[in-house]
């Protein structure tokens, strides 16, 4: 059993039965021209993180890991997107309408691949999500328990959004979370500042919360 040294306790954790999951580490969210920066936001933030995450993936796949990554993505007859969802922003600037990269959101679109950086290896779960959460019209649920997976370690954007969202998703469901805290982020230091607080508030009510040094020392732990 591997134990990270966690907020506001001990993460316990068996590589086999745990997946990471990078959430929507794509180019509509992290590139200028995107639909992250036609909302009107600076992708700075985002963009640093892109090492830390590598380097998070490079330690789950040396630990063999079960790695996930997610795409927040619409079919191209916005059939799965909800009204209230489409009229989220400036007209012309809407999921589905053409931007720098494509069609905004759009699942085989340019902006809708994840980044270079962060590409899926072959083997990879590769999961399109319509939804915020990572289980909404999804089935990964049922792909997680087939595969044994228990724990779930978080990655990804946006800190407050779709990460939270996942993790709350995961925690109705009866995973433990962790959440790599320099491996996410948020285009508000303040949104994420207060997300990393309310996961980890009252003993964990959503799930824990640890920096990558820590979780690599509690890996390397485990071959010495
Ligand atoms: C947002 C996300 N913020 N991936 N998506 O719309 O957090």
């Amino acid at each position: 059993m591997i134990q990270v040294d966690a907020r506001p306790g001990p993460y316990c954790f068996e590589p086999a039965s745990t997946a990471l999951v990078v959430i929507d580490m794509q180019r509509d969210f992290l590139d200028p021209g995107g639909f992250g920066a036609a909302l009107g936001n600076d992708v700075t933030p985002l963009r640093a993180i892109v090492p830390v995450v590598a380097d998070l993936l490079a330690l789950a796949r040396h630990h063999g890991l079960t790695v996930i990554h997610t795409r927040e993505s619409h079919a191209p007859d916005l059939s799965d997107c909800p009204p209230a969802k489409h009229q989220q922003g400036k007209p012309g600037l809407r999921i589905g309408d053409p931007g720098p990269m494509g069609r905004i959101l759009i699942r085989g679109e340019p902006g809708n691949q994840i980044v270079p950086e962060l590409a899926p290896l072959d083997g990879e779960w590769e999961i399109d999500k319509p939804g915020k959460g990572m289980f909404y019209a999804t089935g990964l649920d049922r792909r997680l328990r087939d595969a044994g997976i228990e724990t779930l370690l978080f990655a990804g954007v946006t800190t407050e959004v779709c990460v939270q969202t996942s993790m709350r998703e995961a925690c109705d469901r009866g995973y433990r979370g962790l959440l790599v805290e320099d491996a996410t982020e948020s285009y508000f230091p303040h949104f994420k500042r207060a997300t990393l607080e309310m996961v980890v508030a009252q003993g964990g009510i959503i799930g824990q919360v640890a920096g990558l040094a820590a979780l690599r020392a509690a890996l390397r732990n485990k071959e010495l």
